[in-house]
């Protein structure tokens, strides 16, 4: 499918545009163009309403079948800008919502998925209501938002039930940690962006066969196994970090992010061929987003076949981090 891609930033905001290409080829998506402009929230269309035009002509002109905006949109600007340039309209987190339904291939993973999906739709479903009642002449709106009424309440009782099917699951995996601790394991799990190659290392270290790909979050449920090295340690791969995730999509993901926060270490995989603004910009908030729980994190820059010692060095510097070699040792040592 053809594609465009939109971004709107604010003055001094860096681009993610990369960043949405590579979400969209995860889709097998083509990007046919893109289109950038740097200005502050319209209401209506999200960018300003002559660059809603040029958008329209450019889906009209590259065959486009759909648009991808960088940027979350309400519902009123989705369904406005789908109006004006006659394609499907959605933004990012919808697209990292697909992506995740694809990927999802376990039963704890598609329950995450389905309580993602419904917490992304519930505000939407409320702001038609909206919607309705200002379009609608009074006395003949009632259909209408009755219909959308029974569709919010059902929403709500879906959420409520996945809410319960998704905290005994987060038991479940408690209990099993607990068991694990009981045998005298030490959990270690592998955290970081996504694509930084947190499966790739599992399977050098343990006898794992995970699935490694070039693309997003191709690894959404936990896989633990044992280190080769040591009977005693068991590492657990997780789903990548992506900048910005609401807090519906993290919630939805409270039981598998919980290896993370719950273990006893947390390897922080940093892709080392990333720009040095990009590098950093993942480090921090990856720091901060472990921060919050108290678990000791090593830190260990990975695909560094990828650039030049110069530029490792030049890496490692920045992150003030050591050197390569005892960032190594740091890992084993660690691990064993
Ligand atoms: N050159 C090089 N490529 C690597 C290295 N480690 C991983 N890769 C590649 O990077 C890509 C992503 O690796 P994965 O292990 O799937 O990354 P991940 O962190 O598990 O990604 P998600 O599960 O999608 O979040 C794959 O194409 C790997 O082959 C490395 O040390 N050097
Ligand atoms: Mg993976």
């Amino acid at each position: 499918m053809r594609i465009v891609l939109v971004e709107r930033r604010s003055p001094g905001e860096q681009s993610r545009l990369e960043e949405l290409a590579a979400l969209a080829r995860t889709l097998d998506y083509k990007v046919a163009a893109t289109l950038g402009q740097v200005r502050k929230p319209d209401p209506a269309y999200h960018i300003g309403k002559g660059k809603a035009g040029e958008l329209a002509d450019l889906v009209k002109s590259s065959g486009a079948e759909r648009v991808i905006f960088s940027n979350q949109l309400t519902p009123s600007q989705t369904y406005k800008l789908s109006r004006l340039v006659g394609v499907e309209v959605v933004d990012r987190f919808q697209l990292i919502l697909e992506i995740f339904a694809m990927r999802a291939g376990s039963p704890e993973a598609k329950l995450q998925v389905e309580y993602a999906r419904l917490s992304y739709e519930l505000p939407r479903i409320r702001e038609q209501v909206r919607a309705l009642m200002s379009v609608e002449q009074p006395g003949l709106m009632g259909g209408g938002e009755y219909e959308v009424d029974v569709r919010y309440d059902m929403v709500k009782r879906k959420l409520a039930n996945l809410r319960r099917k998704l905290k005994s699951i987060a038991k479940t995996r408690e209990q099993r940690r607990k068991l694990r601790h009981r045998r005298g394991f030490k959990l270690v799990a592998l955290a970081g962006y996504t694509n930084s190659g947190k499966s790739t290392l599992l399977n050098a270290l343990t006898a794992a066969n995970a699935e490694v790909d070039d693309m997003y979050f191709t690894t959404l449920m936990p896989r633990t196994r044992a280190i080769r090295a040591s009977r005693k340690v068991l590492l657990t791969d997780t789903v990548g970090f992506i900048d910005g995730l609401p807090p519906w999509l993290v919630e939805a993901f409270k039981a598998t992010l919980e290896e993370i926060y719950l273990a006893d270490l947390v390897v922080l995989i940093i892709d080392a061929s990333d720009p040095i603004p990009e590098l950093l910009r993942k480090f921090r908030t990856s720091r901060e987003v472990l921060a919050e729980y108290p678990v000791r994190v090593v830190t260990a820059l990975n695909k560094i076949d990828l650039i030049s010692q110069e530029d490792l060095e030049r890496k490692l510097n920045v992150l003030t981090i050591s050197p390569p070699a005892s960032c190594q040792f740091r890992l084993q040592k660690a691990l064993i």
